[in-house]
């Protein structure tokens, strides 16, 4: 059985969300929980995914093997549609996650104030210019997927959340925020969420 583990609403939760669409089933482990998280990962991050006494650690690559390893409608297997699937992957999580990042950065290492501000809204409008990036692509189709949403959907659906720790404003288009919506209904990211508050 797989060990996955997580910090409450972090991109450990789009982890949960997949384990919980391929049907596996997992033990939850808040990082908050282990003495020295470090010794599961060393960069001390979450998501970390213990398979049978090997720990996997960076979210995109946890999600691939998972993907690979279980029958799913998420990775298609087509050459061309599997690298725009895992380019779309890519894009959520080593563009739009650092993104993200950067405001979580300033916010936390920086004394309140204009500079602060002032920084914070800078690294807000790129954050929005990504999801305007988003919002040309869903002009076409109603995920980043295609017509079935993927991971890519699902990681995006779990950082939109991280927008109202920042007192400045993200924008986030209606076909993004319609997206999210279907994304966050699911009842695979519903259960992933219910299943963190239990375990908090
Ligand atoms: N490149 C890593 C980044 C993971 C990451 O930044 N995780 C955040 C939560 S979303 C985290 O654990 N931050 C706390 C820390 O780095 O100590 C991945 O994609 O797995």
């Amino acid at each position: 059985m797989y060990k996955l583990y997580f910090s409450p609403g972090a991109c450990s939760l789009a982890v949960q969300v997949v384990l919980r669409e391929l049907g596996q089933p997992f033990e939850l482990v808040h990082k908050a929980s282990v003495a020295d998280y470090q010794q599961i990962n060393a960069v001390g991050a979450v998501p970390a995914l213990e398979v049978d006494g090997t720990v996997l650690t960076e979210g995109a690559a946890i999600m691939l093997y998972l993907l690979d390893k279980h029958a799913n409608d998420l990775l298609p297997a087509e050459a061309s549609a599997r690298q725009q699937a895992i380019q779309q992957l890519m894009f959520a999580n080593a563009t739009v996650h650092p993104a993200y990042s950067k405001l979580f950065f300033l916010n936390n290492q920086l004394a309140d104030g204009a500079v602060k501000q002032q920084l914070l809204q800078v690294a807000a409008a790129q954050v929005s210019k990504l999801w305007q990036l988003v919002e040309t692509r869903l002009q076409s189709q109603p995920y980043l997927g295609g017509q079935h949403y993927s991971v890519a959907d699902i990681l995006l659906a779990v950082y939109a959340g991280w927008g109202r720790f920042f007192a400045v404003a993200i924008e986030i288009g209606p076909r993004g925020q319609a997206m999210i919506d279907k994304v966050r209904a699911l009842p695979a990211y519903q259960a992933a969420v219910a299943a963190e508050q239990q375990a908090a």
